[in-house]
């Protein structure tokens, strides 16, 4: 755990070889990707947090130190960068899949295609399909600069995004840590950005 405090970033930047952003019950408030709330955004009681958030995905960012955002970690990924988000999915597409999917976490619930020539798709190495979790409600829209789709739900939602400009940016929509023990990409995620926080570390 690290201080939400602004006056920390550049000790944080400093200390941590690489930052992995999770998820979040609350949604970032729309006004700071220029939107205005819908009645389903669920926003945090005040700014604070995701203030600090964007300040420090944004250096992290900046830095090129390894960074891995989950759901609420990948939006701030991608809206520090200049993106947007859907507020909420099911009054912007008609869709067979429930993104909030009413099964636990541990249990997949829809497939996800990866896009070839992806830093995702050298995680996953043999897969270009797989099945994850997913209860969001919200998703990535218009992309950041500098941001690629690495991975979408068959009905078009963008699962995963990357910084192609990084050595290792990348955002997922699902929990991997709610997968990894039955499913082999999702242990190789973590893996994945412990080896490029190592790398660039020695
Ligand atoms: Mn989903």
């Amino acid at each position: 755990m690290i201080p939400c405090q602004i006056e920390a970033i550049d000790d944080i930047v400093d200390f941590v070889d690489g930052l992995i952003v999770p998820g979040c019950d609350l949604d970032i408030n729309p006004k700071f990707y220029d939107k205005v709330v819908s009645d389903k955004t669920k926003t945090m009681p005040n700014d604070e947090k995701v203030v600090f958030e964007l300040a420090l995905v944004k250096r992290i960012l900046d830095k090129n130190i390894p960074f891995l955002g989950i759901c609420h970690g990948m939006q701030l990924m991608n809206v520090v960068l200049g993106g947007d988000l859907i507020q909420h999915i099911p009054d912007y597409i008609k869709s067979e899949i429930n993104h909030e999917q009413p099964v636990p976490k541990d249990v997949p619930s829809h497939l996800i295609k990866i896009k070839k020539d992806t830093l995702l798709a050298e995680i996953a190495k043999d897969y270009t399909e797989i099945l994850v979790n997913s209860t969001h409600h919200q998703a990535v829209n218009n992309l950041g600069e500098g941001i690629i789709v690495s991975a979408t739900a068959p009905d078009g939602i963008i699962e995963a995004i990357e910084l192609p400009a990084n050595t290792f940016a990348l955002g997922v929509e699902w929990h991997p840590e709610y997968l990894h023990r039955n499913q082999d990409l999702d242990i190789k995620l973590f893996d994945a950005i412990v080896a490029a926080a190592t790398f660039k570390n020695n």
